[in-house]
């Protein structure tokens, strides 16, 4: 029996074969959690759909996070199927291409600025927000995956540093107003990964490199990693763990 069996999660963020929530799903299903999806936009449906019946699982809604009417339907879908839930993971982060590349303040506009704390953090804790009722009494757990440009002036990393600082400072109010319900808030704060949200941003090759070349194990992180971490973070294995953000990088903020 896996030490996820009986909770049922939902995985956000599943984009292709590379993406962590990929990673996430294969590490939840290996330890027994039953699952529930959801897609950004109709491309993504089949793939999305071909991951979940994969893992016996036939729920499989869509959700753009910056609609609140999708993230009402996707909780009241859960609350009609599974009556409440125990896990959500938050894999999702998005701003404008052209902000990830050239300078900070070059790059940056308003409507940029405002697109990628929108999607990258706010969305956190509107998931928190709706799924809160369905988790009352379950030691449930929301997990959201982070990087390191949240608190290092990474290059090209531009916008996504601000709105990653955001996306942690709510890991940590969340876990402060949520605690009393038996519910823990973390995050993960994965070392660069080859995936579509990494594609976009310029110079990526170089942080890959970088990490290879600098981190304490001298190699990069998988998703498989990241999601075993996942699975471990969002158990009771985990109870007494909360508004943590944990380093899955292979040890390269360490460095001096
Ligand atoms: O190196 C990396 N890949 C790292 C990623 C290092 C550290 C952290 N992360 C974070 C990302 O910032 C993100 O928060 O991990 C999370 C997952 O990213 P990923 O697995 O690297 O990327 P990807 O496979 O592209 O999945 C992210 C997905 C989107 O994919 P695309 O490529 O279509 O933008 O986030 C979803 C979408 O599926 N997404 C949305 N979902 C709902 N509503 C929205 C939206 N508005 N926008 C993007």
């Amino acid at each position: 029996m896996g030490f996820l069996s009986g909770k049922k999660a939902l995985i956000t963020g599943v984009a292709s074969e590379r993406s962590i929530a990929t990673g996430i799903t294969e590490a939840f299903a290996r330890e027994g959690a039953e699952l529930a999806f959801t897609y950004q936009g109709d491309k993504l449906k089949s793939r999305v759909e071909e991951l979940a019946h994969a893992h016996g699982s036939e729920l499989v809604l869509p959700l753009d996070v910056t609609r609140d009417n999708e993230i009402e339907a996707v909780f009241g879908s859960l609350k009609d199927v599974w009556g409440g839930i125990d896990i959500v993971i938050h894999s999702i982060g998005f701003a404008p291409r052209e902000l990830l590349q050239g300078g900070y303040l070059e790059s940056v506009t308003r409507e940029g600025y405002a697109l990628a704390h929108d999607i990258s953090a706010y969305s956190f804790a509107a998931l928190g927000k709706a799924a809160r009722p369905l988790m009352q009494g379950r030691d449930a757990s929301l997990l959201t995956l982070t990087y390191l440009g949240a608190v290092r002036a990474v290059p090209m990393y531009n916008v996504m540093g601000p709105a990653k600082a955001s996306l942690e400072a709510n890991v940590r109010f969340m876990a402060a107003e949520l605690g009393a319900e038996g519910i823990r808030v973390n995050g993960i704060s994965a070392g660069p990964i080859k995936t579509l949200a990494a594609a976009g941003i310029k110079g990526f090759r170089g942080m890959l490199g970088a990490a290879e070349k600098m981190s304490a194990l001298r190699r990069n992180v998988t998703i498989e990693e990241v999601g075993n971490t996942a699975a471990f973070l969002s158990s009771d294995l985990a109870s007494g763990i909360t508004g943590e953000i944990l380093y899955v990088d292979a040890g390269y903020n360490i460095m001096g």
